[in-house]
């Protein structure tokens, strides 16, 4: 399978999970039309579905029936896009363009787009606790999937890395040390948290010689997918990457770019993908869609 194949997957059953609704006085138990689709509005914008499909490939990698991980997949995206659309609020990045559409806050107001992001992270919750317990029996590998994504996201993850990123831009710190934190956090964890989350549903120990090859390359995998993104905001074609380019510089952003200068970033992408790949011996042939993902994904860079 490819990652378009996967999330050709992910997006059906997306599409399924927060269908379009009309506009009605909700009743009890509903989902209002309107927080309905502000959420699908972002959520069905076109992502590459990255997160997901690697949750959906590791499962399968793993030997994890499909249909138990197409929920914690959703779940994911879930909460990336419910990133992307507080990322973009005028509090935060500032952003008008985001998918190649228009942000959330600038079709439905700042408040709805706030609740939106809210909803969709709850949601995602909800739609994992509920799977959860549709699987009695691994009940205990789902609640671990669900912390890994959890732990992903939150405060020792995505919300702790992007704290920091919003600190250092607006006290102009630029160190090394504090990058690599940023990094790790607000963009690595959410990758890393796919591969862990399958090796969970897979019910491998921690100190398996598998989940720490997931970890070791979700890790390098993360930091590579945050240098290519800086990397494009400087060199990249606004139209392919479907966002407003260049806001780094202007900003003052603590970026690859600014610290090591684009041929340096190119060099730490680069190294960054070999240490990817070293992860990837343990799994053989089985590890194909990973190697095909990172040589993809650190081209990008080129
Ligand atoms: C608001 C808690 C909170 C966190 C925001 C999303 C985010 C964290 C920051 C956005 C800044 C940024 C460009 C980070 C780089 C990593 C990233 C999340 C890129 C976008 O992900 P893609 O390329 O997007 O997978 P699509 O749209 O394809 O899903």
């Amino acid at each position: 399978m490819t990652l378009k194949q996967y999330a050709a997957l992910v997006e059906e059953k997306l599409n399924e999970l927060v269908p379009e609704e009309a506009q009605r006085t909700p009743s009890s138990g509903e989902i209002p039309w309107l927080l309905n689709n502000a959420m699908r509005y972002s959520l069905t914008a076109g992502g590459k579905r990255l997160r997901p499909s690697m949750l959906l490939a590791a499962a399968d990698m793993l030997g994890v029936d499909r249909a138990e991980a197409m929920i914690p997949a959703c779940a994911l995206e879930m909460i990336h896009t419910y990133s992307l659309i507080h990322d973009d609020l005028p509090g935060m990045d500032n952003d008008s363009m985001r998918r190649g559409r228009p942000t959330n806050h600038v079709v439905f107001g700042e408040g709805q787009a706030i609740l939106a992001g809210d909803g969709l992270l709850s949601l995602a919750f909800e739609l994992m606790l509920e799977n959860a317990m549709a699987y009695p029996a691994k009940a205990a590998n789902h609640n671990a999937a669900a912390y890994e994504i959890a732990l992903g996201a939150g405060v020792r993850g995505m919300v702790g890395g992007q704290c920091m990123d919003l600190y250092c831009e607006r006290e102009n710190i630029r160190d090394e040390k504090m990058l690599g934190y940023i990094h790790e956090n607000k963009t690595a964890r959410m990758l890393i948290s796919p591969l862990r989350a399958a090796g969970r549903l897979a019910g491998l120990a921690e100190d398996s010689e598998e989940m720490q090859a997931l970890t070791g390359y979700g890790v390098n995998f993360g930091l590579l997918f945050q240098a290519v993104d800086d990397i494009l905001d400087v060199v990249g074609d606004q139209a392919l990457v479907g966002k407003t380019l260049g806001k780094d510089a202007e900003s003052g952003k603590l970026t690859f770019v600014t610290l090591y200068g684009l041929d340096g970033a190119r060099e730490k992408a680069n190294e960054l993908k070999q240490r990817a790949q070293s992860h990837l011996s343990v799994f053989g042939e089985k590890g194909r869609f990973f190697e095909t993902l990172l040589s993809d994904m650190a081209d990008r860079a080129f």
